[in-house]
């Protein structure tokens, strides 16, 4: 198989989200460092404008958004596996519990906490990014709240690993645990591992420990410019559009792809391929020629040009 390739930041949560499903799968990987905020000058040409934080290559596939990006790696290296048989819905729906309504209240548990660490860079650019301005002020207010929603739902992960469940599906961790550790990673990297709320939810801190020993896989830095050769050489995979998709859609149509939430930079290109939970669009960039770019279809905002 061509090399995993994944463009991301130390301290991205979501990106932890892949690093410790590629721990659990024991794989060895590519790391490219990309900056935390815009210009991202070396993943634009591989994207074509999507700006999120990570982004998996495959030589000249390139996939977006962590839930997509965990199917592709599930479906190339299926043991051990993210879904387990019979599971694989309940293990998707908890992932997407964690990564809609668990992970904003607790990254802005640590934002309110931590807003005046960052400079002005970093507070326009999550302003453009989410749409509301970065006010630490506005930001400490909701201090409270915030900690009371995740209080709230982490108790609820609480309840999952009361007794025998070493993780949520039981004895083995699935996606549903990667989803889950990574706003408890986030929290914990910032304010410390027993930090209000996870000071009551010890059954959470018991089971962070479990997550964190599965580590990251066996990754090996290069540079950004390795990887856009890499696009370059590669050509992407095969794919196909299923007529009968209820959108209507149909191959080689031109359309856009965007973000629904934040980060809303719409990607544009030719249908290749749609199934239930992708959208593949292929694009042409002068520094990496052909590229296929894949998007889950839950989240996104597809319109025909
Ligand atoms: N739905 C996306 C969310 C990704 C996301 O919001 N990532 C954050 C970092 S954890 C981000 O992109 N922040 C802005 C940036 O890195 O430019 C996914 O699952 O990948």
């Amino acid at each position: 198989m061509t090399d995993i390739i994944l463009h991301h930041y130390g301290l991205s949560p979501f990106a932890e989200k892949v690093r410790i499903g590629l721990g659990l799968k024991q794989a060895a990987w590519k790391s490219v460092d990309i900056p935390s905020i815009m210009p991202k000058p070396d993943l634009m040409p591989l994207t074509g404008g999507y700006r999120k934080t990570p982004v998996m290559q495959i030589g000249a596939d390139i996939y977006c958004d962590t839930q997509l990006i965990m199917l592709e790696l599930e479906r190339r290296l299926p043991s051990p596996a993210f879904l387990p048989e019979g599971r694989e819905g309940e293990a998707r729906a908890i992932t997407m519990w964690a990564d809609r309504l668990i992970f904003s209240p607790a990254v802005g548990v640590v934002m309110s906490q931590v807003a005046d660490r960052f400079g002005e860079d970093f507070k326009k650019d999550r302003s453009d990014f989410s749409g509301r301005s970065f006010d630490p002020e506005r930001m400490r207010a909701a201090l409270p709240f915030l900690r009371d929603q995740t209080y709230a739902l982490l108790s609820v992960a609480e309840a999952m690993l009361a007794g025998d469940a070493k993780f949520l599906l039981g004895g083995e961790p699935s996606l549903a645990d990667c989803a889950l550790y990574n706003p408890v990673w986030f929290i914990q990297q910032h304010l410390g591992a027993t930090a209000s709320p996870l000071d009551r939810l010890p059954g959470i801190v018991a089971w962070v420990e479990r997550m964190g020993a599965l580590g990251n896989g066996k990754r090996t830095d290069i540079k950004a410019s390795d990887a856009l050769d890499i696009a370059k050489a590669a050509t992407p995979g095969k794919t196909s559009v299923d007529g009968g998709d209820p959108s209507g859609l149909k191959a080689g149509q031109k359309l856009s792809v965007t973000p629904d939430d934040t980060g809303k930079v719409p990607v544009t290109g030719t249908l290749v391929g749609l199934t239930a939970d992708r959208i593949s669009i292929a694009r042409r960039d002068e520094r990496v020629g052909d590229v296929v770019v894949h998007f889950p279809r839950s989240g996104f905002i597809v319109q025909a040009l």
